[in-house]
């Protein structure tokens, strides 16, 4: 099979399928929905669609819990209904990848309630079961959840592993028939002509069999299950058997991953994966990446965080990502602003990362500068880990007022609320009332209005994405941060031969007068892209109005 590399020129859009567009009424995003906006997002540019789990599920984890890998979950529609939006995509130049959850299943997997019926059970070893310790589990293994990543199940008086919800047992890697089980689950979907897959929480598959407890400050035992002994191997099986017969690609979710740990998961000649996501850029603003701990943002740690991977990643290809279902909003985060400076905010956000060199990923609704969630109480909130975060917090007795920031803060459903489509009374995401609450500035945040606006997020995000695909330098130029240790302004250049491109930002709610050194004279470049209309550039100096980001290239 030839590889094309496609990923390297995609410009991937991430689909959460339940908030995106419902299309019958039922409150409830669906693939029919998804079918009515693909002109949508033809016209946007992007080229690549991640679609989250729309599989079968008891949704105990927004369908992160997978009852059934071949099926599609009734509310979002029929197979006959995917089959049409492939195709419809397929027809726009748009590819389609799918989330791969594979660490666990939904505890209403057939193979889980086979495994939970007896010891003996032909299925027991799907799943990692353990006596425990007395009336204790058989480890101090935590949830990346909080609490215990251990349920007790009476009917055998055993314990099974769950790193997520009690609802998302941990499959048994171990067992080559899992192995196998998985490899079908794959081949389905590229049988269908999918093109690739994000693979979720995929360096967690591998445990360490001593089963020891572990000294970790907050996910406890995370050493023996975070980028396990045997991971690689079963990477490597799957890209061999499988994936490597399909051009398709891969970017895996690896939290805790560090650049030796990426060239092995996505490096020259792995057979593993094609990249993948890592999280030091969006830990910058707390402690130990644990997001409930909040610290203050400092630019310079977001540069570090950036340079180290566009540095250090040398034989792999990076992924560019601010926003996803998992991270809140990020206008309003970096420092940058969700009120006044709205939009030059989101816009110099995008610019930032996406000239980098990797792959973009645009999470719905960052394209219009959808921001967190405005939840009146935590009963608004609907996300399972919120709520198990709070009764652990609870349990730790933690100040009432830090609890409730942090949550409010952190809440993985500030980046759920449903689309902006317009200004009625349900955003034009539904007729009924949605799953999760419209966000009210859904009267002056929404795609028909930017449509209109020729100023909007929304139109610079199509010239930014116009611009990338127009301009190899982005492809291939070499990174280099001009000035990593400025508290204020981001600037790096992107150089190749004689051709260089400088990619400006400011960080502040205020005008800075950046003064460049001898060697930067952009007396004779040209602005290529900029969220303001007058940019003062002259030869000693560049007058940054506030979050202005400007892009000079030389030629
Ligand atoms: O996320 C894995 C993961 O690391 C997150 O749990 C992350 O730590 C947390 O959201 C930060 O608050 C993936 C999916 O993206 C997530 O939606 C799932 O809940 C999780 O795996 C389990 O499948």
């Amino acid at each position: 099979m030839k590889h094309t590399n496609w990923y390297k020129d995609a410009v991937i859009y991430q689909i959460y399928p339940r908030s995106f567009k419902d299309s019958n009424g039922d409150g409830f995003g669906d693939i029919p929905g998804i079918i009515s906006k693909l002109d949508y997002l033809k016209e946007l540019g992007v080229n690549c669609v991640w679609l989250s789990p729309v599989y079968n599920s008891p949704q105990a984890d927004n369908g992160y819990d997978i009852s059934d890998y071949c099926s599609i979950y009734p509310p979002f529609g029929t197979m006959d209904d995917f089959d049409l939006m492939l195709k419809e995509m397929h027809k726009r130049g748009i590819r389609l990848i799918m989330d791969l959850v594979v660490n666990h299943t939904s505890s209403e997997h057939p193979w889980f309630i086979e495994s939970r019926k007896s010891k003996d059970n032909p299925y027991r070893d799907f799943y990692i079961w353990k006596k425990g310790k007395g009336k204790n589990p058989p480890n101090n293994w935590t949830s990346f959840f909080g609490g215990k990543a251990w349920e007790y199940d009476e009917l055998t008086d055993e314990w099974y592993l769950r790193i997520f919800t009690k609802e998302q047992p941990d499959l048994n890697w171990e067992n080559p028939k899992v192995r196998e089980e998985v490899k079908k689950i794959l081949k389905f979907w590229l049988d269908k002509g999918v093109d690739g897959f994000r693979c979720d929480v995929i360096n967690l598959l591998s445990k360490d069999q001593s089963f020891k407890s572990g000294h970790e400050l907050l996910v406890k035992g995370s050493s023996y299950f975070v980028n396990g002994p045997r991971i690689h191997e079963f990477l490597n099986d799957l890209n061999l058997s499988v994936l490597d017969n399909y051009d398709c690609m891969t970017v895996g979710e690896t939290c805790f991953t560090t650049l030796e740990d990426a060239r092995m998961y996505a490096g020259k000649d792995r057979h593993e994966l094609n990249m993948i996501f890592n999280f030091d850029h969006t830990s910058v603003d707390n402690y130990l990446g644990v997001k409930w701990l909040m610290r203050k943002f400092k630019l310079i740690n977001l540069k570090k965080a950036f340079d180290k991977w566009q540095y250090g990643n040398k034989e792999g290809w990076n992924s560019l990502f601010i926003e996803n279902h998992d991270q809140r909003r990020s206008v309003g985060r970096f420092n940058t602003s969700s009120t006044t400076y709205r939009k030059e905010s989101s816009k110099m956000l995008a610019t930032m990362c996406y000239l980098q060199k990797g792959t973009p990923f645009i999470y719905q609704g960052q394209e219009i500068g959808m921001t967190n969630g405005d939840f009146a109480s935590l009963d608004e909130i609907q996300d399972t880990e919120t709520h198990t975060i709070n009764e652990t917090m609870k349990k730790m007795h933690l100040p009432k007022s830090f609890i409730k920031k942090s949550l409010y803060n952190g809440t993985r459903d500030n980046a759920r609320t449903p689309m902006q489509w317009d200004d009625s009374k349900y955003a034009g995401f539904s007729t009924k009332t949605p799953w999760l609450k419209v966000n009210e500035n859904k009267s002056f945040i929404n795609v028909k209005e930017s449509l209109i606006d020729e100023n909007s997020i929304l139109n610079y995000f199509k010239k930014l994405i116009e611009y990338r695909k127009n301009e190899p330098l982005i492809k291939d130029g070499v990174y280099l941060d001009l000035d990593p240790k400025n508290k204020n302004v981001y600037i790096y250049s992107r150089k190749k031969d004689n051709e260089e491109i400088v990619c400006i930002s400011n960080f502040s709610d205020r005008t800075i007068k950046y003064k460049l050194k001898k060697n930067q004279n952009y007396k004779d470049y040209q602005i290529k892209l900029s969220n303001y209309q007058n940019n003062e550039i002259d030869s000693s100096f560049i007058t940054l109005k506030p979050y202005e980001v400007v892009v000079l290239k030389n030629k």
